[in-house]
């Protein structure tokens, strides 16, 4: 069986991070370990939260790991919580990348053209170098413009997204996924583009009217069960996007929805054996 470790905090309500990544992946038959980098009562979206930094820990976490001679086939990391917190995953990138080890970095920080509560445009430099050591980077349009330092574009056309795509792979990264795309009324999707002249792909599902919290988060974590087990690129995108329209069509369906997040666990069943 593959085995992943997906660094991110844990935000014990709230639909994301954690909480998303290890059921999703674990569904899609990949073990999956987690180092948690934070605890918080709930995500940051919510208008107050207690948050315990558990940036000591990573590094006995990791040398733990080194001793017992754990390996990954991938490491996925989301929402990390400081400047500090990046340098140590990439310490924890460069100890445990081994041969076949698919390093996924989604820069969770921003959506709707604005940063989440704490962030700024220092932190953004600094998740791009951790983005740089990736093979796959899965920025939204938001934080792509934050990392590449340019004004943020909602509905850039099919130039600008390989502009954009060949820009995010310029530092290092080995592929860059952009989130949120959309070339059609009625359709949202993901462009994804390989560095070294790679054609630009892209897939997108039925495009609800409404903005939800961690869809971000269930895209990658799909991403990342169907990129780890062994899919291409194109079809890891294709699925997780699939699987993210899904989770946003449970959602809508239902008269108890929650606002924080989407009914992602309902849309399970069709990642499973995939
Ligand atoms: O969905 C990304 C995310 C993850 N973790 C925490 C967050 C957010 C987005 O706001 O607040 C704690």
């Amino acid at each position: 069986m593959k085995r992943a470790v997906t660094i991110q905090d844990i935000s014990c309500v709230g639909k994301c991070s954690l909480t998303v990544a290890l059921p999703i992946i674990s569904a899609m038959g990949i073990e999956t370990a987690v180092v948690p980098t934070a605890v918080l009562s709930n995500h940051t979206a919510f208008s107050d939260f207690t948050f315990r930094d558990l940036t000591g820990d990573l590094r006995p976490i990791a040398a733990r790991f080194k001793e017992e001679g754990f390996a990954f086939d991938g490491i996925y990391t989301g929402y990390l919580g400081s400047r500090e917190q990046i340098e140590i995953v990439m310490e924890f990138v460069d100890e445990f990348k081994g041969e076949g080890t698919k390093v996924i970095v989604d820069p969770a920080m921003a959506d709707f053209g604005q940063m989440y509560k704490g962030f700024d445009a220092s932190f953004a430099k600094e998740m791009k170098k951790l983005c740089d050591k990736a093979d796959v980077v899965l920025p939204n349009l938001t934080e792509a413009a934050f990392m590449l330092g340019e004004e943020y574009v909602e509905r850039p056309d099919a130039k600008e997204v390989e502009r954009l795509l060949k820009a995010l792979t310029d530092g290092g990264a080995k592929a860059a996924v952009l989130t949120g795309i959309s070339f059609e009324e009625g359709r949202l999707g993901a462009s994804s583009y390989s560095a070294g002249g790679g054609k630009v792909g892209y897939h997108a599902g039925t495009w609800y009217p409404k903005q939800f919290h961690g869809t971000g988060d269930v895209f990658a974590s799909a991403f990342t069960g169907a990129f780890v087990g062994g899919k291409s690129l194109e079809e890891s995108v294709a699925l997780a996007v699939d699987y993210t329209a899904e989770s946003v069509r449970c959602t809508l369906a239902d008269p108890q929805a929650r606002w924080y997040g989407v009914n992602f666990e309902e849309a399970l069943p069709m990642l499973i054996g995939k």
